[in-house]
Order: structure tokens, then C-alpha cells, then sequence
């Protein structure tokens, strides 16, 4: 039997990727931890897997997909029904291109090793970090609220779910956790909210995770 093994971290957003893409698919899938916060991203053994020390990794039957976007376009290729993406090719690309305004112009941002680095060679304040993560995540949100509109239903193309919203969603939970003010982009926040009802989403989500710590569950 095939077997796929995903080295995750409950809080990471793209983790939640990956995660959500398997349930959505419902594919089963080993969870290996990988605890950011001890630095287990960076052991040896991890990055002979990964070599940028970023998760998720998947192995699959042995082969080694580093990178939660390659990870959604591999799970959608060998795994087409349900889709993530629409079936128009011109939908498909502005659902990629959502996906690289979120994966390039926001989610590196906020990362661990880059708020860490300005804490520890700049002295940043968790507030001054704060601002730094606004500063360029606001900059996504605003190309996204200009984009989404024109296609958007329950969620952000239609009312099918598709990797713009994989990749949208835990980002927004990243900008919670920063203190983005959320409340000038309504049609983001309004597929935000529907995709928190969806149980898939509720599935993959930080607080449901086998290494989600104690203080931090929800049923
Ligand atoms: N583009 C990569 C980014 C991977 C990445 O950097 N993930 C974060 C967690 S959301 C991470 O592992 N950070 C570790 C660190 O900053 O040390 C992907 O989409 O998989």
C-alpha cells in the first residue's frame, strides 16, 4: 500500500497547506512532528530532506517532496478527484497567481527565522516585529482585495474550494497572530470566515494537531 509521511508543525501555516489538501482529498497520511521551536527543522538528518530547514516535507513511498506548493500540485496530479483548482485555464492561473501573492509577498515575512533574526541582530521588540510583519503583509492583503472580488462566491473562485483558499486561510491566522488590522479587506474576511466553518479546515486547523500543546486546543 502507498504511504505518505508529512514532516508538519501543528502552528505552521504552511503545514496547514499540506494538511488541509490530504483531508480535502481524503487521503490518509502519517503526521511526523517537527517542532520549530526547538529547532528541529535545522538537524541534520531533517535537512538532508529539506534543505532550506523549512516544513512540511512529504515522503511518498520513499520519494522526498520538499515545499508545501509542490507538495498541492503533487497531491492534485496523483490524486485529481476531488480537485483543488477550477477546470478554466485562465481561473487556473489567477488561482496561482493568488496562491504566489500569499507565498511570495506575505508568508516569508512573518516566518520564524526572519522575526527571530530581527530580534536577535536588530533587537526588535515583539511590537516592532509587529509592525515590520504589517508593513508587507498588508501590502498582500490589499492586492488581494482588489483581486478576489471578480471571482469570488463562498469562496475565492466559486463556491468550490480551491488552493487560493488553502494557501489564504492559515495566512490570515498568521496575520491575527501579528495584529493586522483585517477589517479593511471585507471580501477577504468574508471568504476567511466561510472557510472557518468548513470541516475540513476545522480538521487541519493549528488547535486540532497531535502536537498542538495543551494551553492551545480547542475540541
Ligand atoms: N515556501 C516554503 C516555506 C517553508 C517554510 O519556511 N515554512 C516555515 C513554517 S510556516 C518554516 O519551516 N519556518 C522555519 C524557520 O523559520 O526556521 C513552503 O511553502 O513550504
Amino acid at each position: 500500500m502507498t504511504s505518505f509521511v508529512l514532516y508538519n508543525y501543528f502552528r505552521s501555516s504552511t503545514s496547514f497547506r499540506a494538511r488541509v489538501a490530504f483531508h480535502l482529498k481524503n487521503i490518509p497520511f502519517e503526521y511526523k512532528p517537527i517542532n520549530l521551536l526547538k529547532d528541529e527543522q535545522h538537524s541534520p538528518d531533517y535537512r538532508k530532506l529539506n534543505p532550506l530547514g523549512g516544513i512540511p516535507t512529504l515522503i511518498h513511498d520513499g520519494k522526498i517532496i520538499p515545499d508545501s506548493m509542490a507538495i498541492l500540485e503533487y497531491l492534485e496530479e496523483i490524486h485529481p478527484s476531488p480537485s483543488i483548482m477550477p477546470k478554466d485555464p485562465y481561473h487556473r492561473a489567477r488561482v496561482r497567481q493568488v496562491c504566489e501573492i500569499v507565498n511570495a509577498s506575505m508568508h516569508p515575512y512573518g516566518n520564524l527565522k526572519v522575526t527571530k533574526y530581527l530580534g536577535e541582530t536588530h533587537d526588535y521588540s515583539q511590537q516592532q516585529k509587529d509592525q515590520w510583519v504589517q508593513k508587507w503583509v498588508m501590502q498582500g492583503l490589499d492586492a488581494l482585495e482588489k483581486t478576489l472580488p471578480e471571482f469570488a462566491g463562498k469562496y475565492c473562485f466559486g463556491d468550490e474550494v480551491t488552493m487560493a483558499d488553502i494557501v489564504l486561510y492559515p495566512q490570515i491566522i498568521t496575520c491575527q497572530r501579528f495584529h493586522v488590522d483585517l477589517s479593511k479587506y471585507p471580501t477577504v474576511m468574508k471568504i476567511f470566515d466561510n472557510l472557518d466553518k468548513h470541516p475540513m479546515f476545522i480538521k487541519a486547523h493549528f488547535s486540532r494537531q497531535i502536537d498542538t500543546p495543551e494551553d492551545l486546543r480547542q475540541p
